[in-house]
């Protein structure tokens, strides 16, 4: 299944004249607009390989057919949401369940796509077939050096298969920590934590990056070695200059100050990247934007004046990745939503007006600060987005196209309706 130019091109010119017509309202309206395009044409955001498949919970998957079985095919199913956006230009692997056989072949392959390959990210939360020692009781916390090892030399060869493919940062997610009271000495668990991240930090290579998840809680329901953002910033700050906290979305308790954390971090120098998702409860993983889109604003609102300060390049310099895992949609035009989520909350963050803003602040103008941030969050700048496809040679309404070329029934046709992507 491919998207053709041709394709594009005519169901562009079925909504021109429309989108002309709110292109030019929006731009009467927002100051700035041409520069925001040009931000939005250079932005991406990568795809994790994990989100393409239905999602499941613990109680159960329902598969949605025409999946992706392979590597490959995860390689071309991004490529189908790149040829439809143009936002989404890379794709983020998870060892072992992608790992690949040829290292040239999916180079090329995904190159032909016009994709990248983004962070890198272990697995030691799950026991793998054939694997000697067990990650029931953790893996880089884990009371036994052996298995500590194990975990480690895990991570290693993760980075190695990331170098083959041109990865530049290794994302480190671990379930590691306690149900019960008593389970865990905590300070012995963030040793030996520290004393394994320091292992794999020292086999990244100088251009590396090493983003440390933290999250809250769940697999264990008791404590999390890295549980929030001090304690990730707590560990990334003693392994150096290339170890970086990365933010998902989910992984903070309920009604948590995610754009204060974003904005403090970021000013210390020890953001790394995201993962977006949205949640009502939890790690919920849901469509980003979907639950809390003022949120993913003000978040975005915090990062355009933080790495405007710290001179940073907006597309490059953050790691820019999804995540996601659900049951109930078709995992691409999820996907589709959720670029899309994002790049409206960075439209509307780079529409704010700094200087009248920071006005506002200086004179404890509380009104108008408010009324700054939500005029920007209650102006419609999806014509901005969709200008930034056109130009990018993408399509004005990914998710119409999608349906209009059937994609899930060719995929489905091609690959079977009883398919499982390997993953969660
Ligand atoms: C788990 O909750 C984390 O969000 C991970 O980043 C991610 O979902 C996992 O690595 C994918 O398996
Ligand atoms: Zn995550
Ligand atoms: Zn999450
Ligand atoms: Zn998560």
């Amino acid at each position: 299944m491919q998207v053709l130019k041709n394709q594009i091109d005519s169901h562009n010119e079925s909504l021109l004249l429309q989108h002309e017509a709110k292109l030019s309202f929006t731009r009467s309206e927002v100051p700035g607009a041409e520069e925001i395009i040009q931000k939005l044409t250079a932005f991406q955001i990568a795809i994790p390989s994990w989100a393409l498949g239905t999602g499941g919970t613990r109680f159960g998957r329902f598969s949605g057919g025409g999946e992706p079985r392979s590597l490959e095919e995860k390689i071309e199913d991004v490529g189908l949401l790149h040829a439809l956006n143009q936002s989404s230009g890379a794709i983020s692997l998870h060892i072992p369940w992608d790992i690949p056989q040829d290292y040239r072949a999916t180079r090329i392959l995904a190159a032909q796509h016009g994709l990248t390959f983004d962070a890198v990210n272990s697995n030691t939360f799950q026991d793998q077939p054939g694997q000697p020692h067990s990650y029931k009781f953790g893996s880089l916390q884990h009371v036994d050096k052996t298995i500590r090892q194990q975990a480690i030399d895990h991570n290693i060869e993760v980075i190695k298969h990331g170098i083959e493919l041109g990865s530049e940062s290794l994302t480190v997610w671990l379930s590691d920590g306690s149900c019960f009271p008593g389970q865990l000495n905590f300070r012995r668990a963030y040793q030996n934590t520290l004393e394994s991240l320091n292992e794999i930090y020292a086999a990244l290579p100088d251009n590396w990056k090493l983003f440390l998840e933290y999250k809250a809680f769940e697999p264990n329901f008791y404590s999390t070695t890295v549980g929030d953002w001090g304690m990730s910033y707590s560990y990334v700050q003693k392994l150096g200059s290339k170890a970086y906290t990365l933010v998902d979305l989910g992984h903070h308790l309920p009604n948590a100050n995610i754009e204060q954390i974003v904005a403090l971090l970021l000013m210390e120098g020890k953001l790394g990247g995201f993962h977006f998702n949205d949640s009502k409860y939890g790690d919920d993983d849901l469509t980003a934007g979907a639950i809390k889109p003022y949120q993913l604003f003000l978040i975005f609102n915090e990062l355009v004046e933080g790495m405007d300060a710290r001179v940073m390049n907006h597309a490059t310099d953050l790691g820019w990745m999804i995540d996601a895992s659900h049951n109930v949609k078709d995992p691409l035009e999820d996907l589709l939503q959720s670029v899309e989520a994002i790049m409206l909350a960075y439209a509307q963050a780079l529409s704010v007006p700094r200087r009248a803003l920071e006005d506002a602040q200086q004179n404890n103008d509380v009104v108008t600060a408010q009324e700054i941030l939500q005029n920007a969050f209650r102006t419609d700048l999806r014509a901005l987005v969709a200008e930034a496809r056109l130009r990018a040679g993408a399509a004005l309404n990914p998710v119409a196209l999608y349906r209009s070329l059937n994609v899930r029934q060719n995929l489905i046709n091609e690959r079977g309706l009883k398919t499982v992507a390997t993953g969660l």
